[in-house]
């Protein structure tokens, strides 16, 4: 079996040559602590994080940089395109050139820091405007960075040092969130990309029927009430937040484009159903805006599309997502 080089990836053939996809291990890896004479310290406008609106790694630091209010502290720099070297700038929803640098490509930024990268080049990446390097391209640690590395510059009462049960990681739940992290990830998370970039029948199969099964596991836990209403109980956590940025792309992405077409969540997993539409609507503005204002539906039909090099994207299902 030859698993594919990072270089050798482009859309419509992510699978090695047995079927299956392998996700690429994010390479870089510092982290920006809140200890000041660390390599990276937490500043305020000191880090840019790039990302792409479709990709559901970095939807989850958006989401939590909003929910804890640090859009003033961490600069966005949105790519909207994606062509044969990667991820562009078009000037569509976001700039149309890198806005310190001028690049066209999110490449470019990887050789500015690493002239020798062969890599790919992923979104998320979180960006030192003083070094001028990358701090991480590992979009699980970056989001653990910014859950509480940066809380010297919000209220305390946001602070995860002081938000006591409320918080993202709390003490008490380490390792059912642990768990839980590791199982939605093979199985959902990354599951989807299993499904949807698979070459083989037998690819194909081997990892949409755990995902299914997984995802009716989610849903049987959701009727316990200790896991309402979001996952873990009265507080959202780390899991909800893994969570939303793959289901809210399920049923209008992952279900036609990657070929996830056992169960829709609108149609089979009410309570799964119902918690995203919570999250998504926040009847109770709760949420400031977080889940819906991150979510481009649009974007995702027609990325998912290109990334399967389907030149029709799926015009459902309409609406986008239910009310509640
Ligand atoms: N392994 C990365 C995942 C990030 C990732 O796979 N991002 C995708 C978009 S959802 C990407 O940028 N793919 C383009 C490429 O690899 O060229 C991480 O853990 O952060």
């Amino acid at each position: 079996m030859t698993v594919k080089n990072d270089t050798d990836w482009k859309p419509g053939s992510f699978a090695d040559d047995d079927g299956h996809f392998r996700r690429p291990e994010a390479k870089i890896r510092n982290f920006v602590s809140a200890v000041p004479d660390s390599d990276f310290p937490a500043e305020a406008n000191r880090y840019v994080l790039y990302v792409h609106y479709a990709c559901p790694w970095a939807h989850r630091i958006l989401i939590v940089r909003v929910l804890k209010g640090l859009e003033d502290i961490i600069e966005v720099v949105e790519l909207d395109k994606a062509d044969e070297i990667g991820w562009a700038f078009s000037g569509t929803t976001g700039p149309d050139k890198d806005p310190r640098y001028g690049f066209t490509h999110l490449r470019d930024l990887y050789l500015k820091a690493f002239p020798e990268w062969n890599g790919r080049s992923s979104v998320p990446v979180l960006w030192d405007t003083k070094k001028e390097t990358i701090v991480s391209n590992n979009a699980s640690e970056i989001l653990e960075m910014v859950y509480s590395e940066f809380d010297v510059f919000i209220p305390e009462e946001k602070r995860e040092a002081t938000k006591g049960e409320a918080r993202f990681l709390p003490l008490t739940l380490k390792n059912e969130l642990d768990t839980f992290r590791d199982f939605a990830y093979h199985n959902i998370n990354d599951g989807v990309y299993k499904v949807g970039f698979a070459s083989t029948q037998k690819a194909y199969e081997d990892s949409l029927f755990p995902l299914f099964e997984a995802l009716d596991k989610v849903e049987e836990q959701l009727a316990d009430p200790s896991h309402q209403p979001y996952l873990f109980g009265k507080n959202i956590t780390d899991a909800d937040i893994r969570l939303f940025s793959t289901l809210i792309r399920f049923d209008v992405s992952y279900f036609s484009s990657f070929k996830c077409n056992l169960k829709m969540i609108r149609y089979e997993y009410p309570r799964l159903h119902l918690w995203l539409r919570n999250l998504y609507w926040d009847p109770e503005n709760k949420f400031n805006g977080a889940f819906r204002d991150t979510v481009r539906f649009q974007l995702y039909k027609e990325q998912y599309a290109f990334a399967t090099v389907s030149p029709v994207y799926p015009k459902g299902p309409i609406p986008h997502i239910l009310p509640l």
